[in-house]
């Protein structure tokens, strides 16, 4: 018999334990006075810490890790302002439905509520932005609520919980019981499966569909259900037109394949959608990026919305069907229930929408020596044989990665969809890496968003980790600058941007860094980066004022869209 004494455990032991127990092996965080008993308790614990230079980068870092490993992702951070450092991380966790915990520390239970130092309620700071938050003031509260936070965070439609635990409950003592039953909370049903009824509707309403259109989402990736959407699509015949968050989720080079939807989606893409007359979304949500006006969106298309999260259903598009539940389990019966059918006529009113874009595509233009990102972007696809786990930022060079990086595997691009958060790229990237380790990493940035999270240069120096950084350095905020020649009469109002020299930068990490103005330069440049050990970060001065084509205005109709200049001949009838 062991002395209960010798049983005993602190709060922060506990708090080790039972995130080792849920099979987590690194976190990311930063330490301060309210959490140093976790601190300290780390240097006994088995699980890796990643020291980042800002908690912002902790937040994106779990995220990314979150991304690329399809687990659940750990930041941690002290009170008051090293808390509200993570919030930006965790609303962009919670618009991408990423699974997370953060772990905050909090002033001690008797000073709660008196303004002491750094305190914020961190809680009440991060409740529209978490799926579910908790403050432990116990420590035998602790190993059941870390239990708790990763069930809630990893089942139904995944999200960041947040779990701040007060310094007075790490720091007590307590004989730990860690439950190995299954968690169950009342008023929460993660587990939805669509009606056998349902499903038959569906099924007859895709077979009998003449012009249908898959639109395949985030949930496509996050369910695994890439083979059964392929499956899907060589029974129905139905073409596939993918979310920004959805590439991957069905191959690129698919001769059903239509590519991406929405404000910077194919325009022939857009086309097909108005021309539906069915949609059969999976896991999206028609967010307002993809729909473009409700009044006029997809008007001749009946829809069915297969989704796990029934708050999703009818909130922006009113739809025929909804079929909630895993999309998986969801594919998988409609796979049973529909009939082998080829669509010769639909899909070839479709390659006729294509028209002239092939010759619009900057591909397709004499460069004369300029470096355009999309040459960029199309360069590295290739060189890297499109294999490359690519993490862009947000802005013009996200949508030239979405255009022109082609995606045929998932879990291949991580981006910020949801909030379109700068400063994302870089430390997701790191968090990727540790779930990661042998892939091909490339971080697709603009020269704005590296400089709002450059500092975790250093994390990533610290690390030694391996990480191709491509900085898409067009001298402006890019995309805020298009909106400005588009619908502010070309007034630049603060968005030419001086950047510091990125190569000096780099080296001043001890990190290679290296600059590339001309087109012929870039396979060189990407050769050297993926031979050379540890960070590289490479300068591509791109063409300083190229708009992302095509664009479709916020909120007019998904086919009215501005393309790029033709040019053969300008038709009226495209604008
Ligand atoms: C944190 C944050 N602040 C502001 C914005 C608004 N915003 C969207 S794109 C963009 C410009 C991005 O510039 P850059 O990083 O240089 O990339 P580029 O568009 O030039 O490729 C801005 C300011 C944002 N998305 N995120």
């Amino acid at each position: 018999m062991t002395d209960p004494a010798n049983r005993l455990r602190t709060g922060a032991q506990i708090l080790w334990e039972a995130l080792h127990r849920e099979g987590v092996e690194v976190v990311f965080g930063y330490p301060g006075g309210a959490i140093m008993p976790a601190y300290d308790a780390l240097l006994e614990s088995p699980v890796k810490h990643v020291l980042v230079r800002h908690e912002q980068g902790a937040a994106h870092m779990a995220d990314g890790y979150a991304r690329a490993s399809g687990k659940v992702g750990v930041a941690v951070a002290t009170s008051g302002p090293g808390a509200t450092n993570l919030v930006t991380g965790i609303a962009t966790a919670m618009l991408d439905s990423v699974p997370m915990v953060c772990i905050t520390g909090q002033v001690s239970s008797r000073v709660i509520g008196t303004d002491a130092f750094q305190e914020t309620d961190i809680t009440g700071v991060t409740l529209p932005i978490t799926k579910h938050n908790y403050l432990v003031t116990h420590v035998d509260q602790i190993a059941s609520t870390i239990r708790e936070a990763f069930y809630v965070a990893r089942s139904g439609r995944p999200g960041p919980v947040l779990v701040d635990i007060t310094k007075d409950a790490q720091q007590a003592k307590t004989e730990p019981v860690y439950s190995e039953e299954p968690v169950r909370l009342r008023g929460y049903r993660p587990d939805h499966r669509a009606p056998r009824e349902d499903l038959a509707k569906a099924a007859a309403m895709i077979d009998a569909a003449k012009r249908p259109v898959i639109l395949a989402g985030h949930g496509i990736v996050k369910a695994e259900a890439t083979a059964l959407l392929g499956e899907f699509v060589a029974k129905t015949g139905i073409p596939v037109a993918s979310t920004l968050l959805g590439l991957g989720g069905f191959p690129a080079s698919h001769e059903l394949a239509l590519g991406m939807m929405g404000m910077h989606g194919e325009a022939w893409v857009n086309k097909a959608i108005q021309e539906a007359d069915l949609l059969v979304a999976l896991g999206m949500r028609f967010d307002d990026r993809v729909t473009g006006n409700l009044e006029t969106y997809a008007v001749n298309a009946k829809k069915i919305h297969c989704e796990l999260d029934p708050a999703e259903i009818n909130k922006n598009v009113r739809v025929d069907l909804a079929l909630v539940g895993d999309v998986k389990d969801t594919l998988a019966s409609l796979l049973t229930l529909t009939t082998k059918t080829v669509r010769h006529g639909w899909l070839d009113r479709i390659g006729s929408l294509k028209g002239d874009s092939a010759v619009r595509d900057i591909q397709q233009m004499p460069h004369q020596d300029r470096l355009f990102a999309a040459h960029v972007m199309h360069d590295l696809w290739r060189i890297t044989e499109g294999k490359a786990l690519v993490v862009s930022d947000v802005g013009q060079h996200q949508m030239w990665e979405a255009q022109y990086y082609k995606h045929d595997y998932p879990r291949k691009l991580i981006t910020s969809g949801g909030l379109g958060t700068m400063g994302f790229a870089l430390p997701a990237a790191i968090g990727a890496r540790f779930a990661k380790p042998d892939e091909e990493i490339w971080v697709v940035v603009g020269d704005g968003g590296f400089q709002m999270t450059a500092c975790e240069l250093s994390t990533a120096a610290q690390e030694g980790i391996k990480l191709n950084i491509a900085i898409i350095n067009n001298g402006y905020l890019g995309m805020v600058r298009q909106w400005q020649q588009f619908f502010y009469d070309g007034r630049y109002s603060e968005t030419p941007l001086r950047s510091p020299d990125f190569v000096k930068l780099a080296e001043a990490h001890g990190l290679t860094g290296l600059r590339v103005t001309k087109r012929d330069e870039v396979e060189g440049a990407v050769a050297q980066a993926r031979a050379t050990p540890g960070v590289v970060v490479i300068d591509f001065r791109v063409e300083q004022e190229d708009s992302v084509y095509p664009m479709v205005p916020a909120g007019a109709d998904l086919h009215d869209m501005i393309r790029r200049p033709s040019p053969i001949v300008e038709t009226a009838a495209d604008e």
